[in-house]
């Protein structure tokens, strides 16, 4: 049996990316009843909040589910609090090192798995007693590192022994075949997320994300060691803007406050966060997740 399906008790072994505001628990619902693991993202939320989303989650489905961490949210100790009393199958971190949670998180009864961008941050979440790792390549969408999935996957595939999923840029199931190819046990999959019936992003933002091309999801922010992956738009060119007049880090930072909410609740496209991944060239279509599911796998083994 394929070693995310054991560990986590799905049946494809496929994870939803933690998509701070588009991950809700309608999302994360629809995938785990489609067979993969949702994960409901707190994002910049407060702890409350992730409570009462952990609880509408298990109103929507019996399968497992998870929470994805934002490491830099400043309510982090809380959430991880709030998640140890809750209890969800699975914790999954990103933006930062999760190591003083693990010990608390595993006596809970609860996985975790963190994102990693590098192969020592691989071993050493390894060495904490993390139980798989999240490979995440910079064709990914949010907050990004610098190595391609190509090239990280197969690495931390040889510096670890606990199952790898492989994330940043698979959009269907030749990408699913790869990941497998590079030694994965998995994928994680954010972007074609966005584009599914269940998804509560606005329509503005799923179409942007359909109507993407090839070299549409830039990075902006690399000046201020916060690399982030969105679709081209006004706020994208105003970034770059700053950052070539050398514009301070407070002001860089105060243009994307909000962006995410403008672009999931408001479908502001102009000067909303429209955070995507490379595969959003790829993304052709709005359909439910359980479908998007099947596509991935369809003639894979695994
Ligand atoms: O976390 C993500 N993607 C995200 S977080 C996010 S919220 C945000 N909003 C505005 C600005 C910045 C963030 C949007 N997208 N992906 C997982 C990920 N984790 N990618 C890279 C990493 C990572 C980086 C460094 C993980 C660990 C790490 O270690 C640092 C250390 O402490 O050594």
């Amino acid at each position: 049996m394929n070693r995310i399906c054991e560990l986590l008790g799905i049946k494809y072994p496929i994870i939803q990316g933690g998509m701070a505001w588009v991950a809700t628990a309608e999302l994360a619902a629809a995938v785990s009843n489609g067979g993969g693991l949702g994960l409901i993202a707190a994002g910049g939320a407060p702890a409350e909040v992730v409570r009462e989303q952990i609880k509408k989650a298990r109103t929507l489905t019996d399968k497992p589910f998870g929470v994805n961490v934002m490491l830099m949210n400043p309510n982090a100790d809380e959430i991880m609090r709030v998640i140890i009393e809750e209890k969800p199958a699975v914790v999954a971190t990103g933006a930062g090192n999760p190591g003083k949670y693990i010990a608390g998180l595993k006596e809970a009864g609860i996985k975790i798995m963190p994102v990693i961008a590098s192969v020592a941050m691989a071993k050493r979440m390894e060495k904490a007693g993390a139980d798989a790792v999240i490979a995440e390549g910079t064709e990914a969408g949010g907050h990004i590192g610098e190595l391609t999935t190509m090239v990280l996957t197969p690495q931390v595939v040889d510096a670890v022994s606990i199952p790898v999923i492989s994330a940043g840029g698979y959009a269907d199931s030749r990408g699913t075949r790869a990941a497998f190819a590079l030694g994965a046990d998995g994928i994680q999959v954010g972007t074609r997320f966005i584009c599914s019936t269940e998804c509560l992003a606005h329509e503005n933002y799923k179409n942007a994300v359909l109507k993407a091309k090839d070299r549409d999801a830039v990075v902006t922010g690399r000046s201020t060691g916060a690399p982030v992956r969105a679709l081209k738009n006004k706020l994208t060119r105003e970034y770059d803007r700053l950052e070539k007049e050398g514009a301070s880090f407070e002001e860089i930072e105060a243009l994307g406050v909000g962006g995410l909410r403008r672009a999931f609740e408001e479908g502001d496209v102009q000067t909303g966060s429209l955070m995507a991944g490379q595969s959003a060239a790829m993304v052709k279509a709005i359909e439910p997740c359980a479908d998007i599911i099947q596509d991935y796998f369809k003639g894979v083994e695994f």
